[in-house]
């Protein structure tokens, strides 16, 4: 890894990059058929980065056909374990050698701050390939315990063309996370990046194919949900859904699932995560440091984001007093660009209105405004959102029970263990949580109370690529990400039954 993040590299990377802005279909970049394009923006300046390829219905069933064509070649699925290995690590290693170019395309298309790009995102996109690809020829099918006269075998086959379907708060670690169980298992795939942040995941798929990947085996079609997506979602010669986004389009692709061939789905959705903090705790610092990136890593753009704070009441006042010193020193908004910076833009006008929608509602709703509550550095043009705490939030108020999804942090105090139990899990969700005590029976006790796919205990965190991630109830359905758990849902079970003579 060359890569070092500094303003001049920064700068230098800039005036050579290149955007990849058609679709990748079969090995190529092609414009769509249509010939029609869409605009895709800059959050933190509101300036046109690129016209991207707007694929419709007529390029999905191309790329659904490259990948039918693919697979039923063999020329990925009928390879050695081992060899599928190799390519995908040659893969892992062309995202880290890429690894500022890769991170620049984020934070100019999604707003993200640089840093968390370049440390987090592009880092976590190469190892979810990585790590997956080393499973390539470990893992072992099974031999049922049947009667002497019988030899069953229990295999797990690729299921064929996936369709993945993504979100703009991660677009490469969410390419990531799909492609590395898809891929290893041996399945081709049709990726429909989010229409605001396609730039990343098609040149991911540039750099695959450069690895070895073999033509229509990866294909990126960009275009917008309506169209694309929903064109994916009704094919009927897709075999899943793999799709990180909001609970209301997870719903969608039930819909089009049950409409036409009962494709699989397996969906992860949105949250309205707790973090949890116990009367016990003696390190209030900590505390706040985590409670913090919890609610604003990413301006709260973010599934897995803390946004309930529910705090026992005889600590509430001294854990926000050190919160809001620690926010004022460590949490500095501005141009996502600069390396030195926590918080970037939201990532449209649309979404930033809908976020201060929120914040305006609570504001004339009466609830008490801590910190923040306005748009910030409106004169750059871009969409920028003070980090926000309302305190003594009720538990039915809207801030209380919607995903904002932005920096909005509702603090909800309770007086005893059952009603913060109650507080955590009223909600439609279930994705993340955090639990913060200094005792280990409150801990056991309580994470196993809470109703979600992860419960972080002293930290806030999604856990890594050795745990699943997905959520209880309307946060997800049909299969977790990451770790060999995500296996399951991108292969069949095949049963061979052999009667022995
Ligand atoms: P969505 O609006 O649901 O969009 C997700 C994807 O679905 C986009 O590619 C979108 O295309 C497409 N889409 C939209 N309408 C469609 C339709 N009618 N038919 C087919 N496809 C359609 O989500 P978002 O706003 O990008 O992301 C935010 C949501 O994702 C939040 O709820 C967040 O919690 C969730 N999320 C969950 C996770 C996990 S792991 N659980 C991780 C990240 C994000 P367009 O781009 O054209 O709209």
């Amino acid at each position: 890894m060359t890569d070092t993040l500094t303003r001049d590299a920064i700068a230098q990377k800039i005036k050579r990059l290149e955007y990849r802005n058609l679709a990748f279909i079969d090995g190529q970049f092609v414009p769509a058929r249509s010939g029609k394009t869409f605009p895709t923006l800059n959050p933190a300046t509101g300036e046109v980065l690129t016209e991207v390829a707007a694929c419709g219905s007529e390029d999905v069933d191309l790329a659904v056909q490259a990948a039918r064509r693919a697979f039923n070649a063999g020329v990925w699925s009928g390879l050695a374990p081992a060899e599928r290995k190799a390519i995908m690590k040659r893969f892992a290693d062309l995202i880290d050698e890429h690894r500022l170019e890769l991170a620049i395309l984020e934070s100019l298309e999604a707003g993200k701050p640089i840093g968390e790009c370049f440390n987090v995102d592009i880092p976590d996109t190469a190892n979810t390939i990585r790590w997956n690809a080393e499973t390539a020829d470990k893992l072992y099918d099974a031999v049922a315990p049947t009667a002497p006269d019988v030899v069953a075998t229990v295999r797990r086959e690729p299921l064929g063309v996936v369709g993945a379907v993504l979100p703009w708060n991660f677009p490469a670690m969410m390419v990531g996370w799909k492609l590395g169980p898809a891929l290893v298992t041996g399945n081709c795939v049709v990726v429909k990046p989010a229409q605001l942040t396609s730039l990343s995941t098609l040149r991911i798929a540039e750099l695959g194919h450069k690895a070895g990947i073999p033509a229509g085996v990866l294909n990126v079609v960009p275009g917008l949900g309506s169209t694309a997506g929903q064109a994916i979602g009704m094919h009927p010669d897709v075999d899943l859904i793999a799709f990180t986004g909001s609970t209301a389009v997870g719903r969608r692709f039930l819909e089009y699932s049950a409409a036409t061939n009962l494709k699989r789905v397996a969906l992860e959705l949105g949250g309205k995560n707790p973090q949890v903090v116990m009367p016990d705790v003696s390190d209030l610092k900590t505390v706040a440091s985590n409670v913090l990136a919890s609610a604003f890593w990413n301006m709260g753009e973010n599934c897995s984001a803390g946004s309930r704070l529910v705090v026992h009441r005889s600590i509430k006042d001294a854990l926000l007093d050190e919160m809001l010193v620690q926010l004022e020193a460590d949490w500095k908004t501005g141009d996502p660009l600069d390396p030195e910076l926590r918080l970037g833009a939201l990532i449209q006008k649309d979404h930033m209105d809908k976020v201060l929608g929120f914040i305006d509602r609570a504001k004339a709703a009466g609830l008490t405004l801590l910190t923040g509550g306005e748009r910030i550095l409106e004169e750059t043009g871009g969409y920028f959102v003070a980090p926000t705490i309302f305190d003594e939030v009720p538990r039915d108020a809207e801030i209380a029970r919607e995903e904002i999804f932005g920096p909005v942090l509702a603090v909800i105090p309770f007086d005893t263990e059952e009603e913060a139990i109650a507080i955590a899990n009223d909600t439609c969700y279930g994705l993340a949580a955090s639990l913060w005590s200094d005792d280990i029976s409150t801990v056991h006790r309580m994470s196993k109370a809470i109703r979600a796919g992860t419960v972080s205990v002293n930290c806030f965190s999604e856990g890594d690529i050795t745990t699943p991630f997905g959520g209880y109830k309307q946060s997800g359905f049909g299969g977790r990400d990451k770790s060999v758990y995500a296996h399951e849902h991108y292969t069949e079970l095949k049963t061979t039954w052999i009667k022995l003579a």
